[in-house]
């Protein structure tokens, strides 16, 4: 029988060989293309979110489960189309002009779409007009912004500007090191979020979860192998835990989530 678990667990693991195996599987089966993303896929990468935004796995980690359930997800896009299975919405993402850093921004783009989003990624270096032109031309419902640089963050407020100003209904989401909650409200954003999971909850508390690729909840998943080793076992923690790293200053919307990470030069 066509094992989801399994399924959320290889994604979790980033197992690029067992995954298209037991995608395969349960294809034979008679599972739907629909069933596998919402039950396997989508509840495998929200679990790997999770464990980022709980600092239990890291940017490596996070991106090897990423590349295995894009590399499934585009075998499976051409069932999904022909089942009839729309993206959620349309984003458009980018990290503004100015500013070059682009492996945050590729985060975020990977787990939004992961979550059911079509994501344009409009790259670096973008102009609000290179984002609203973006919007436009793919009927997209929000933007997601990033910046690295305390000189390019000011572009935002641009952005959103420009955004209010060209008259589509359009929500701005912005992010990015040097970023907060409190900066987001200042310029008038929509959202803020601070890592590549609290974007996809920013989106889909903007656009709406609702629609055809809503995940179930993913039954209880180990941690990845990778994940494990690759820490060292000072670091290893009681989940329940407060971390023992608290940011001198969180972000307003962070819900006290503390960032092991080092991250040298954040605000
Ligand atoms: C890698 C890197 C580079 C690479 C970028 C390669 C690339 N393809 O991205 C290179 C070498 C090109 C580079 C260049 C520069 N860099 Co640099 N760089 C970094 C470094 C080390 C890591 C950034 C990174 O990728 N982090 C990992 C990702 C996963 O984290 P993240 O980007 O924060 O993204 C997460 C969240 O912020 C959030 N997020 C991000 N975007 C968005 C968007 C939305 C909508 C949402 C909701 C969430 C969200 O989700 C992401 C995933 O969880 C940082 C140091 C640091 N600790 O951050 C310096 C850093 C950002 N760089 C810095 C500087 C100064 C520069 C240069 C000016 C250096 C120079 N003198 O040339 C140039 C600028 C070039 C330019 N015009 O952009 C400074 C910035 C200081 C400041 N306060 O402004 C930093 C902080 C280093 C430092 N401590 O001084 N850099």
């Amino acid at each position: 029988m066509a094992d989801m678990n399994a399924i959320c667990q290889a994604v979790l693991q980033g197992d690029r060989v067992t995954l298209p195996k037991l995608v395969d599987a349960a294809l034979r089966e008679g599972v739907s293309a629909k069933d596998i993303l919402n039950n396997g896929l989508i509840a495998g990468i929200r679990r790997v979110g999770d464990l980022f935004s709980k600092n239990e796995i890291f940017v490596p980690e996070m991106l090897i489960a990423a590349r295995a359930m894009n590399e499934t997800l585009e075998k499976l896009q051409p069932l999904l189309t022909a089942q009839g299975v729309q993206p959620k919405g349309t984003v458009v993402a980018g990290t503004v002009k100015g500013d070059l850093h682009d492996i945050g921004k590729n985060l975020v783009c990977i787990m939004v779409r992961g979550a059911g989003y079509k994501v344009i990624d409009c790259g670096v270096d973008c102009a609000a007009e290179k984002f609203i032109a973006a919007a436009r031309e793919n009927k997209a419902q929000a933007v997601l912004c990033s910046a690295l640089l305390t000189t390019t963050m000011p572009y935002m407020k641009t952005v959103v500007d420009e955004v209010k100003a060209s008259g589509l209904p359009l929500k701005v989401v912005i992010g990015g090191a040097p970023v907060t909650k409190t900066y987001a409200d200042k310029i008038g954003a929509d959202g803020y979020g601070a890592d590549a999971n609290e974007a996809v909850l920013v989106t889909e508390a903007l656009l709406g979860a609702a629609g055809p690729a809503v995940a179930a909840k993913p039954k209880a998943v180990a941690k990845p192998k990778a994940a494990a080793k690759a820490k060292p076992k000072a670091k290893a923690k009681p989940k329940a835990k407060p971390k023992a790293k608290p940011k001198a200053k969180p972000k307003a919307k962070a819900k006290a989530k503390p960032k092991a990470r080092a991250r040298k030069g954040r605000r």
